[in-house]
């Protein structure tokens, strides 16, 4: 064991979803070091453990700098005392595996390598994440400790000793810890295959049902061939893009309609198959899509929500309660409202869900940014939401259009549109948000897009559970008539500022409308009370998802 002298770097707050920079920032000498350091201190602090009979989960999304972050962490955890080290082969983890190996081999924790649907490479971007024992991402008072702790360190520990060969599963030593490579599909397919009925999956692709799954040349690729066409004998080449590469391809790992280019247009197509799908860089987010049809993330919710209780046997008993993320749309809140459970709203991230679901108190979650999932794990998980799609498809053997379009007879249609202005300059852009913030008191009363304002507040949170209040999580502005207009700036960018302006609007009109114009006088709206042109010189967006 050796210890480094080191000094504070003052950028290593955490933000929505773990530490995020540029990978050459990671890649400065004691950058991730020091960042480690500070999770382990921090652990040890929270849980008084001295990590002398505790096993730490490593494994990452497979993008540049993965393999050599996971030989430094190795090194540091030994040197911090671990016992036990379980590491996937190749350094390779979907975030839900982590979650799935951290519940079932009882860890303390884990350290998730990746920027997520961020791109990969050397001049792209890394992150890294600490997930507690539950499984699920640190909460905000470790994620806030942490950063403290990084503000004063001084030293970290680590080990001289070579790197150690990942490609293949086995127990090594590092010192005194031992060092087991693990597959990382075995934990994550067993608690897969405790959820959903294999076997009608498998009537479904035995019949003439085809599907086009984009793994995005990202972590899925393996589990998805694993799953999808090993076990569920889904044709070969019904996944795509299904090896990881260290620069995804050169593309956003990110599923939605514009970095998911390849796989719209071939479910546009006249021959497209039944059921489209894909996955982010680390696994956690999906895209869903029936010919010639998408379905938003938060539709998708809604319905899974809808049919979880009547198609998937792992929910059988019905859902304790559900939850979305407070910028998602309300169409999961109406489902819960009829099945009689409660609907939580919480902030943006995933580690706000934790808590609800250890008190059982929510069985599904979800997020507007293609996030879904359930209690199986404490993570988001993209290919679980495929499944979920699939069981829904087995048992009512409708199309993907039509379960959507049932939905919104039955419970009307939230328009949801969430439009990304990338690349803003921060300091105008955190003041534009401001003077909205400081505008909020005097909108009630005030006429938006053929209705009139009937709350505007700064979303605030206190955690049903552990009573912790996490302020200033996202303006919204809500309407007489039930419509939404709600914005924030994004805490997973690595480059200046992503304003995020979300629009819903619900009506009870069977879903037909033009999603665009109903949308349109909120997005005028918004735009007109952040006074983006005038502060930020931007009219259009960069993305609409
Ligand atoms: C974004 C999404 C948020 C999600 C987070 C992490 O955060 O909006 O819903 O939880 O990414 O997702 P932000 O702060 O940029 O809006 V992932 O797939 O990066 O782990
Ligand atoms: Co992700």
């Amino acid at each position: 064991m050796k210890t480094v002298q080191t000094t504070p770097f003052t950028d290593q707050r955490p933000g929505t979803s773990g530490l995020r920079k540029k990978t050459r920032v990671f890649m400065q000498p004691h950058y991730l070091e020091n960042f480690v350091q500070a999770v382990f201190n921090t652990v040890r602090e929270f849980t008084g453990s001295g990590f002398g009979s505790e096993t730490l989960v490593v494994g990452g999304d497979g993008r540049f700098y993965n393999r050599a972050a996971t030989q430094t962490i190795l090194r540091m955890a030994a040197a911090n005392g671990f016992r036990r080290l379980l590491v996937g082969r190749d350094s390779l983890l979907s975030t839900p595996a982590v979650s799935a190996v951290i519940r079932r081999r009882g860890a303390l924790g884990g350290l998730v390598l990746s920027a997520s649907h961020n791109p990969g490479g050397l001049d792209a971007d890394f992150g890294i994440k600490y997930n507690v024992r539950n499984g699920g991402p640190a909460p905000e008072a470790i994620t806030e400790r942490i950063y403290e702790e990084t503000l004063s360190i001084s030293e970290y520990r680590t080990l001289d000793h070579p790197d150690l060969h990942l490609e293949h599963e086995g127990t090594l030593l590092l010192e005194k810890t031992e060092v087991v490579v693990i597959d990382p599909l075995v934990d994550y397919t067993a608690v897969i295959e405790e959820l959903f009925a294999f076997e009608s999956l498998r009537a479904l692709f035995a019949e003439d049902f085809r599907m086009q799954f984009d793994a995005m040349n990202a972590v899925t690729g393996p589990y998805a061939h694993h799953i999808l066409e090993q076990l569920l004998g889904a044709p070969a080449g019904t996944v795509i893009n299904g090896t990881p590469l260290e620069d995804f391809g050169g593309h956003h790992p990110d599923p939605n309609q514009v970095n998911a280019a390849e796989l719209v247009a071939r479910m546009n197509a006249p021959d497209a198959p039944d059921f489209g799908a894909a996955c982010d860089g680390d696994g956690d987010r999906n895209l869903i899509l029936g010919r010639n049809f998408f379905v938003t993330p938060g539709d998708s919710l809604a319905v899974i929500a809808e049919y979880a209780g009547k198609c998937i046997p792992g929910y059988r008993n019905g859902l304790a309660g559900a939850a979305r993320s407070m910028p998602t749309s309300t169409a999961i809140d109406r489902v819960a409202e009829t099945l009689g459970i409660t609907c939580y709203e919480t902030p943006t991230g995933w580690k706000f869900f934790g808590n609800l679901m250890d008190a059982g108190l929510c069985t599904v979650c979800g997020e507007e940014s293609f996030g879904t999932g359930s209690n199986h794990v404490r993570e988001k998980d993209g290919l679980w939401a495929v499944l979920c799609w699939l069981s829904i498809l087995a048992t009512t053997r409708k199309p993907v259009a039509s379960v959507v379009r049932q939905h919104w007879e039955r419970f009307g249609r939230s328009y949801f549109q969430r439009h990304d202005y990338e690349g803003l300059e921060l300091t105008p852009a955190t003041q534009m948000i401001a003077a909205l913030r400081d505008k909020l008191p005097t909108l009630p009363g005030l006429p938006v897009g053929g209705s009139r304002i009937a709350h505007a507040d700064d979303f605030s949170y206190t955690d049903p559970v552990d009573g912790s209040t996490s302020t200033r999580q996202g303006l919204r502005i809500l309407l007489e008539d039930g419509s939404r207009i709600v914005c924030r700036l994004s805490g997973t960018g690595t480059e200046v500022a992503t304003l995020r302006l979300y629009v819903e609007r619900y009506r009870r009109d069977g879903g037909g409308g033009v999603i665009e114009e109903v949308l349109a006088p909120l997005v005028n709206a918004g735009r007109e009370l952040l006074e983006l042109r005038e502060r930020c010189g931007r009219e259009e967006p960069t993305v609409i998802t």
